[in-house]
């Protein structure tokens, strides 16, 4: 079912559950050229969210700041293609939030264990702010947070599940959000990991 969250954002509650196999295959066939590791953030703190990407580009984090980069740095090689099936199901995610034509070009894999949080930003390294986010949850949960459009904004807290896509858009795509430490828990296919895919019209 559909939860709308403001003008431009909503929840699609368990939309990819049907489809988790595919998904972790396609995640596991990224992370065989590609493992997740804790980047740096510009002021030298390790990031407690481990990260890969694929697509065109991916989001990389280092001392030069935050960028989208066809190299993943770690490994100085190009980053895979999204896989077909995780990119047409990120399209169909769209489509049914009402953004026909979505085309993502990077998409950034997080991976959270317990104790992980993201603490309050905005998405802004992308060239195309007309394009939604579209976020998929899989394993365990996690509190979503998402504020206004300042960092000192009230926020509102959603619990994100496995299955669970958000779709990001117009007026909301500039919104401050984060995500609250990481409970400890286990599921039943990830185990005690949360993972989350964002797609993007990077470029
Ligand atoms: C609201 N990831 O990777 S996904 C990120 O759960 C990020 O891993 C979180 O924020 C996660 O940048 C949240 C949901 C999300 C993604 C993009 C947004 C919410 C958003 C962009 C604008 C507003
Ligand atoms: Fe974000």
């Amino acid at each position: 079912w559909v939860e709308p969250i403001c003008d431009g954002a909503l929840i699609l509650r368990h939309f990819s559950v049907q489809h988790e196999t595919e998904i972790m295959e396609g995640i596991q066939q990224v992370l065989n050229s590609h493992p997740f590791r804790q980047m740096r953030t510009p002021n030298g703190h390790r990031m407690s969210v481990a990260m890969t990407c694929c697509g065109d580009v991916g989001w990389v984090s280092d001392k030069d700041g935050y960028r989208y980069s066809p190299y993943n740095p770690e490994n100085g090689t190009r980053w895979p293609d999204i896989p077909e099936r995780l990119a047409a199901l990120a399209m169909q995610a769209a489509l049914e939030a009402g953004y026909p034509g979505f085309q993502p070009d990077s998409c950034l894999i997080n991976q959270y264990q317990t104790g992980s949080r993201l603490s309050l930003h905005q998405d802004k390294d992308e060239k195309n702010f007309a394009a939604p986010i579209v976020s998929f949850s899989l394993g365990i949960s996690a509190t979503f947070l998402f504020g206004g459009m300042q960092r000192s904004d009230s926020v509102q807290r959603y619990h994100l599940a496995h299955g669970d896509v958000a779709v990001w858009g117009g007026p909301a795509r500039l919104r401050y959000h984060g995500v609250a430490p990481i409970k400890d828990a286990a599921h039943p296919l990830l185990g005690t990991q949360r993972i989350n895919l964002t797609f993007r019209q990077a470029m």
